[in-house]
C-alpha cells in the first residue's frame, strides 16, 4: 500500500505540482482547502486531479488549530508538506500582522498539532531565500549557513517559522526539515509575481489584448528554477535517512530587465516601447540580489534541475499565447 501524505497549500502552485507528483508515485494525498467565498475558481490548479481516489480535500486553515488537529486524526498522514502561507512579498508589506500570524504561527500551529497527534510523522517546511535578505557570501551566493537578515515582513515570518521548526526538531526530535527554496516559477504561479506577469504581459502585448507592462525594480535579480523541480526537491528531503536543512536553487541569477528582454525576444518585440516602471510596485525595502548554492542538496540528495531559465520562460510565455488564443 503507497504511503499517505497531507499538503497544506495543495491549491497553490507548488502543491498542485506536489499533489500531481505524490499521486504519480502511489501516495494518498490529503489537502487543506481555506474557505473561499469563490468556490469555482479555488481549485483551479487541481481541478484535473478531483476525480482520483487518491485525493481528499478538506476545509482547514493553519490559523484554526482545531481543524488541523481534525485533518491530522482523520488523514493518519505519515509525511506532512506546510506549503500554506501568505506567499507574496510586496502585500507582506500592506498585511504585516496577517502574514506573521498565517505564514509564522500557522507553521507553530501545525508543529504543535503534529507533535501532540502524529509525532512519528515526516515535516517539510516551505522556508525561503527570502530570509537571507541582503546577505551575501564572498564568492555571491547565498548557502545553508549565510546569516539570515530578512527585509520584508514575509521574510521575519519565514525565519521565525525556520526556527521554530529546528527548535521543534532538536527539543522534541521530530523529523523536520526545512528546503530553503529559490524562486521557482511555472505556467501555474500567481500572475502578480514578477515572472508569470511578464510572460501574461508580453502574450497579450503580442496578441494585441494590451499595449503596457507596468514594473517595479528591473534592478533586482533572482535565481529562478521550475516548480516541478523544486517539488521533486521537497519529496527527496523527506526520504532522507536525517531530518536536515537544504538550500535549493539553480546557481544561476538573472536581472528583472533580463527577464523582460527575454521574454519579449520570444514574442519578437522590442520591450522599450511597452515597459514603464510605477512606484506602487516598489517595495519599502528591496531585497537586491539572489543566488544560491544548493551544493549539499545535490551531493546528499542527488538532486538537479531538468529545467533551465531558458526553457521555463518559452514555456510559460507559450503557455499565456496558447490561453489567449484558444
Ligand atoms: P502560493 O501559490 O501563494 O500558495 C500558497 C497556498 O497557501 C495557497 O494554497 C493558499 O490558499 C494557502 N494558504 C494561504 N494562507 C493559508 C491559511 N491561513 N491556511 C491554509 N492555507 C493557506 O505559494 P507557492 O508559490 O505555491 O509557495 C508554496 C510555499 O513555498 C509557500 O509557503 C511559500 O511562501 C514558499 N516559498 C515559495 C517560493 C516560490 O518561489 N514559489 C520560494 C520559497 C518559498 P488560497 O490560494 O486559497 O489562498
Ligand atoms: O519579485 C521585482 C521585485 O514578487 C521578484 C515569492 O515566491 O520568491 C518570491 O518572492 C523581484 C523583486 O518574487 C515587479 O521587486 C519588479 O525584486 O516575483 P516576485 P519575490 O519577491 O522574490 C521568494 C523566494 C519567496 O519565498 C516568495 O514567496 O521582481 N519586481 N517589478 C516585481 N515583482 C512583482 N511581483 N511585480 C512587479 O511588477
Amino acid at each position: 500500500m503507497g504511503k499517505t501524505a497531507l499538503i497544506t497549500g495543495i491549491n497553490g502552485q507548488d502543491g498542485s505540482y506536489l499533489a500531481e507528483f505524490l499521486i504519480n508515485k502511489g501516495y494518498t494525498v490529503w489537502g487543506i482547502l481555506k474557505r473561499n467565498s469563490v468556490a469555482e475558481n479555488q481549485t483551479f490548479r487541481i481541478d484535473h486531479l478531483r476525480n482520483t481516489p487518491q485525493l481528499q480535500l478538506e476545509y482547514a486553515d493553519l490559523l484554526d488549530m482545531a481543524s488541523l488537529v481534525r485533518v491530522l486524526q482523520k488523514s493518519k498522514a505519515e509525511e506532512i508538506y506546510n506549503l500554506a502561507a501568505q506567499s507574496h512579498v510586496r502585500i507582506s508589506f500592506d498585511q504585516p500582522i496577517y502574514t506573521a500570524q498565517s505564514t509564522g504561527i500557522g507553521t507553530l500551529n501545525l508543529l504543535e498539532a503534529v507533535r501532540l497527534i502524529c509525532p512519528e510523522a515526516k515535516f517539510y517546511q516551505a522556508s525561503s531565500s527570502e530570509m537571507f535578505g541582503n546577505n551575501i557570501d564572498a564568492d555571491g551566493f547565498q548557502r545553508e549557513n549565510t546569516p539570515m537578515n530578512p527585509v520584508s515582513p514575509y521574510g521575519c515570518a519565514k525565519v521565525f517559522a525556520y526556527n521554530i521548526c529546528r527548535n521543534y526538531r532538536n527539543s522534541y526530535n521530530l523529523f523536520i526539515s526545512n528546503g530553503i527554496l529559490f524562486n521557482h516559477e511555472s505556467p501555474r504561479r500567481g500572475s502578480n509575481f514578477v515572472t508569470n506577469k511578464v510572460a501574461k504581459e508580453a502574450a497579450r502585448i503580442k496578441l494585441g489584448l494590451s499595449d503596457k507592462l507596468v514594473l517595479g525594480n528591473t534592478q533586482a535579480t533572482r535565481d529562478w528554477g521550475h516548480a516541478k523541480d523544486y517539488v521533486e526537491a521537497m519529496w527527496m528531503m523527506l526520504q532522507h535517512d536525517k531530518a536536515d536543512d537544504f538550500v535549493c536553487a539553480t546557481g544561476v541569477s538573472h536581472s528583472v530587465q533580463y527577464l523582460v528582454d527575454y521574454c519579449f525576444k520570444i514574442v519578437d518585440l522590442d520591450p522599450a516601447q511597452y515597459v514603464s516602471s510605477a512606484a506602487r510596485y516598489m517595495r519599502p525595502e528591496e531585497l537586491h540580489d539572489l543566488k544560491g548554492d544548493s551544493s549539499k542538496m545535490r551531493s546528499t540528495l542527488n538532486w538537479q534541475p531538468a529545467y533551465t531559465f531558458e526553457s521555463m520562460m518559452e514555456e510559460m510565455v507559450h503557455y499565456w499565447l496558447d490561453f489567449y488564443t484558444k
